[in-house]
């Protein structure tokens, strides 16, 4: 049904926005990132859907049949260190999709509205533009500012998108989301396995951690009057693993990914040190557990002295997200087609925007198989052929999920 050619080739001109090597660096309202939607809104125009960019970036292509429809996609933005089929993949399968089924002339009536959210990856707050989407963004996100302390309000003025309207979720026409992604992991590739059907999403959680201690000259200052808090914060974080493995499940997981010490120079005794602990399980108690032990340690820390030590939410946390039972049906039936017993279902370790859609709309993810389990690395790569076979699982079934609405 798709054009695989044709889906290669789109993918191949996305990535040369933002181009660094194999990878690519296209951070949210970089001017890189707003040519690029730019061009998928142009692409969703020829493809035949009515186009737009929105008042937070998304692209949302809306196809001219009436409902019900599904909405197809995935986010355009990608991490700094970013591979050039994270949300890529899905948001130019969604394009594929949804113009592949209007020139044919059995599924010419079918609506799929393609979209390309803005910055899932968190370059100013995670999921903004399908929390827009949702209707569940609050002023305060305007205020979230990215690692240059732009903030997002300044950022849309800068993009020249304030005053435009946003796009929001149609109850009366939208019957779903469906979102194709590389799997990001090694599970698929070592099993042998060519497409996996998301169960669920991980709660997704992260703590800043905050040190005080005393800036002092790194020679004068004798060992016992310093308040070094490198120091403290290197002390909590050695210690973390020990805290946390006990709580740990087959699938927790957790990383300090962000550190720094100020005012970083080497003959200074940092007098201020942070570091952000994010953490993931598919188990909410879990992770209640994990919080209490991570606060636990930072006040433990803290109180042998001479450094203060504060934890705080870095973002609201992320509760675990099931994906709809009939939807994953759907996908079933299309991997079984098109992968017979080359398919398994599977959680999803890596955040992604159902988790904002699914307080608003079913949602299910299909998944690809990672070269190597690679992601969020210019390293990231897939095979052309599970690529091409991905949208065509993820084509069978939408088909599947519109007949069945249709008939409902
Ligand atoms: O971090 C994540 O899980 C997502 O890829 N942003
Ligand atoms: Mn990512
Ligand atoms: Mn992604």
């Amino acid at each position: 049904m798709i054009d695989g050619g044709r889906l290669i080739a789109g993918l191949q001109t996305l990535r040369g926005f933002g181009a660094r090597g194999n990878g690519v660096v296209r951070p949210t309202f970089s001017d890189v990132d707003m040519a690029a939607r730019a061009w998928l809104r142009d692409e969703m125009l020829a493809a035949g859907l009515d186009a737009r960019i929105d008042g937070v970036g998304n692209v949302v292509g809306r196809s001219p049949n009436p409902g019900p429809a599904l909405v197809v996609g995935s986010h355009s933005d990608t991490q700094p260190t970013g591979g050039w089929l994270d949300g890529a993949l899905g948001v130019m399968y969604g394009l594929e999709v949804a113009r592949a089924l209007l020139e044919h002339p059995d599924t010419a009536h079918l609506a799929v509205d393609a979209v390309a959210w803005t910055d899932e990856e968190g370059t100013y707050t995670s999921c903004l533009g399908s929390r827009s989407f949702a209707g569940r963004l609050t002023d305060a996100e305007f205020d979230a500012t990215d690692a240059h302390g732009e903030s997002v309000a300044e950022a849309l003025r800068r993009v020249g998108l304030v005053g435009v309207e946003r796009v929001l979720v149609d109850p009366a026409r939208h019957v779903g989301y469906l979102e194709a992604h590389i799997e990001q992991g090694p599970w698929l590739e070592s099993a042998g396995n060519l497409i996996g059907v998301v169960t669920s999403i991980v709660g997704i959680r992260a703590t800043a951690v905050t040190v005080t201690g005393q800036q002092n000259h790194a020679g004068t200052t004798p060992m016992d009057r310093r308040a070094d808090a490198g120091a403290t914060l290197f002390e909590f974080g050695a210690e973390l693993p020990r805290r946390l493995a006990p709580l740990a499940g087959p699938t927790t997981v957790w990383t300090i990914g962000v550190a720094e010490l100020r005012p970083g120079a080497e003959s200074i005794i940092p007098g201020a040190a942070s570091c952000v602990v994010q953490f993931r399980d598919p188990d909410d108690t879990r992770l209640e557990a994990m919080q209490a032990a991570i606060d636990d340690l930072a006040a433990e820390v803290g109180g042998r002295g001479p450094c203060t030590v504060r934890t705080a939410p870095r973002r609201a946390p992320i509760e675990p997200t099931i994906m709809d039972g009939a939807l994953v049906g759907h996908l079933r039936a299309a991997a079984e087609a098109h992968a017979p017993g080359r398919w398994v279902e599977m959680p999803s370790a890596a955040g992604h925007d159902p988790m904002e859609l699914a307080h608003v709309l079913p949602c299910a993810m299909v998944f690809i198989p990672s070269i190597g389990g690679v992601s969020h690395d210019f390293a990231e790569d897939s095979h052309h052929a599970d690529i091409v076979r991905g949208c065509e699982v993820l084509a069978d079934g939408v088909v599947r999920a519109l007949g069945a609405a249709a008939g409902a």
